[in-house]
């Protein structure tokens, strides 16, 4: 039987990774932790104030637990990396190495989520294939090749089961962003909701590769499901699903709210977007553990504003 740590489970990914998980292995099963002291969203399963770098607290858990598997999602994002690039290295790779670590140690299963973002200038911008030229211009993207190096090292050095996808921009309404360059995909959705007008702070004609939750979601938990000698990469696998640019997915919501008027107004985080890949080539991990995304732009923008409406009242 699993018993599952996830670590950073108050942020996008965590509440919704928790709630999925829980349905699988049974909420007494899945223990959330954070920074953070609690989410009203994870109340109905057990949960533990716990700083991801805390190496001696986070031990004490698992053994406590009895924990077989770790999900890693404390990491400080893109923009927020920028602004503080000291904090960036060390939580996101103090973190993981502490994992790591443990991970040897306890025979544990590993998650640890790479991005786009690993990706910088010089790579190929279109349908960017899984292994080509990795030079990333941001600390966030520098921490998660490092990471990636890290876990590649760890499966071949130690024998660890750590496993990992670079996920493009991830959309969601049940818990909101923090501090991303691809943030503006989420934000377009409540201001076009409540104030039918949105100043994007990407031009109007960035591409970037984006995804729904769901899909997000279900992939992680098929690669940690798949069977070990069909995750043959122990890097991180590419991931796609949607590429789409500020306009377009203005365009896909005012076919539901035609008032939307949307503005334009790049700042500094434009420079990060210019640097990621438009598409991504993901053939790889469809090959090696079946890996199909189930929701393009017109479903995933009418599923957001369904639920988002009731979310927000309106
Ligand atoms: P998020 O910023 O929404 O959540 C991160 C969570 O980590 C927050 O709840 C925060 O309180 C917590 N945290 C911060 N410092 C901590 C610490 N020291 N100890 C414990 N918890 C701490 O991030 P997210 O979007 O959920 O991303 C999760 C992971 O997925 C990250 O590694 C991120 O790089 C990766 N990722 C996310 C996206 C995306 O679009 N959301 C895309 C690519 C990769
Ligand atoms: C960000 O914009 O920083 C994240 C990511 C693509 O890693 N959403």
């Amino acid at each position: 039987m699993s018993k599952i740590l996830i670590m950073g489970a108050c942020g996008q990914i965590g509440v919704e990774l928790t709630l999925a998980l829980r349905k699988i292995h049974g909420n007494d099963n899945v223990f959330a932790s954070d920074l953070r002291d609690n989410h009203p969203m994870l109340a109905d399963g057990p949960y533990v104030q716990l700083d991801a770098t805390d190496a001696v607290a986070t031990r004490a858990i698992v053994e406590k637990e009895g924990i077989t598997d770790i999900y890693l999602l404390a990491a400080l994002l893109s923009a927020t990396g920028e602004k503080n690039p000291k904090l960036c290295w060390d939580l996101n790779m103090s973190s993981l190495r502490q994992i790591l670590d443990l991970g040897v140690d306890k025979n544990l299963k590993i998650f640890w989520p790479s991005s786009i973002a690993v990706f910088g200038p010089t790579t190929p911008r279109d349908n960017t294939p899984q292994a080509t030229v990795i030079e990333p211009s941001t600390m966030y993207g520098i921490t998660k090749y490092a990471g990636e190096m890290l876990c590649q090292y760890y499966n071949a050095k130690f024998g660890l089961d750590v496993r990992s996808v670079r996920y493009p921009g991830l959309i969601s309404w049940k818990s909101e962003p923090g501090g991303g360059t691809t943030d503006y995909a989420v934000e377009i959705f409540y201001e076009a909701i409540k104030n039918k007008k949105y100043t994007c702070f990407l031009s109007e004609n960035t591409y970037l590769p984006m995804m729904y939750m769901d899909d997000a979601i279900r992939a992680t938990i098929e690669l940690m499901q798949a069977p070990t000698e069909n995750v043959k990469n122990r890097m991180s696998y590419n991931l796609s699903a949607i590429s789409f640019s500020p306009k377009e997915i203005a365009n896909e919501i005012k076919k539901h709210i035609p008032e939307l008027e949307i503005s334009y107004a790049p700042d500094h985080r434009q420079g990060i977007a210019d640097s990621w890949p438009a598409s991504i080539d993901d053939s790889v991990a469809r090959s090696d553990w079946g890996w199909k995304p189930e929701f393009d732009l017109p479903k995933m923008t009418e599923v957001m504003l369904v639920n988002l409406k009731v979310k927000l009242g309106l």
